[in-house]
């Protein structure tokens, strides 16, 4: 049976405040079209960037429930999609899901949540580390940032990264497994003011870039937001370098959107007043081959 509505599974964790994960995950591919299935993995009262004292509920018990009782009503997934996680057991969790409800036709989208800016998030340990790296073989696409690359690859983080070194990592990221390789916040070489995202599609052996300004801001979120409108993206029947383009563009907008206000960064973008931008036909594109 071919689902009216294409359906994903979504494993991330449901953090309160702070506009990351489930809460943006959600309301981006319903927008798109998509519908979500939320495997929540951890219930929070915030994000753990620039928070502090904030309250932690691991489900990795639930998790196992939730599944159990998926498996019971034999749900089919057109898509498997998974971020933030907690703990190497969650991880042997997810590479299990995607054993069980593997099918023909299907994505299966790893965004490998560890680290920003050469750092590692602040409760992302060495053992995640290693079990990311993985979890990576069993997916289709991952979406990791310079950072997370590095540590996926044991490569020391730059902050610059030549063209070919960036085709390099992404062909070994691609060696361990996924079929698509897309890496994000990698920053062009002679112009400081613009950063970009890179692609590998292995199929094809055809590297992908699409650039964009750089907004000098952090905003929590803007990962997952990224990987969700990929995913929807996809899910559409978009080509590779046109997800590629509707996600920067609107991550761009959401950015943009939130970068002249004066509300700590922290809170995120305000997706709430871009989010309708994502039912636009796509008008503009701006995707080269590498
Ligand atoms: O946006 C990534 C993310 C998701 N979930 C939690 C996080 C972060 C990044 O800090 O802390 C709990």
């Amino acid at each position: 049976m071919i689902n009216p509505v294409p359906r994903t599974a979504a494993i991330h964790d449901l953090s309160g405040f702070g506009r990351s994960s489930l809460t943006v995950v959600i309301p981006v591919l319903s927008t798109m079209g998509v519908q979500v299935c939320p495997l929540p993995t951890a219930l929070l009262s915030t994000h753990t960037s620039e928070f502090r004292n904030y309250h932690l509920r691991d489900l990795t018990s639930d998790m196992e429930g939730i599944i159990r009782h998926w498996k019971e009503l034999a749900i089919s997934f057109d898509a498997i999609y998974s971020g933030y996680l907690g703990s190497p057991a969650q991880i042997r969790i997810v590479a299990d899901f995607i054993h069980d409800f593997r099918r023909e036709n299907q994505l299966v989208v790893v965004d490998p949540v560890m680290g920003d800016d050469g750092k590692p998030y602040s409760a992302i340990e060495p053992a995640l580390i290693l079990g990311m790296k993985d979890l990576i073989r069993s997916a289709d696409i991952i979406t990791p940032n310079l950072t997370e690359a590095a540590f996926l690859l044991d490569e020391t983080y730059r902050e610059k990264i030549s063209i070919p070194e960036i085709k390099q990592w992404a062909s070994a990221l691609a060696d361990s497994g996924p079929k698509i390789v897309i890496i994000t916040s990698v920053p062009l070489p002679d112009d400081s003011d613009s950063t970009s995202v890179v692609a590998l599609d292995r199929k094809t052996n055809r590297f992908w870039q699409v650039k964009c300004a750089y907004v000098p801001a952090y905003f929590p979120g803007t990962g997952d937001i990224f990987t969700s409108v990929i995913t929807g993206s996809l899910l559409q029947g978009d080509s590779l370098p046109i997800a590629m383009d509707r996600a920067v563009q609107f991550v761009s907008l959401a950015i943009r959107a939130s970068f002249g206000h004066e509300f700590p960064l922290r809170e995120g973008v305000l997706l709430e007043r871009v989010l309708n931008s994502l039912r636009a036909p796509v008008t503009s594109s701006s995707y080269q081959l590498l």
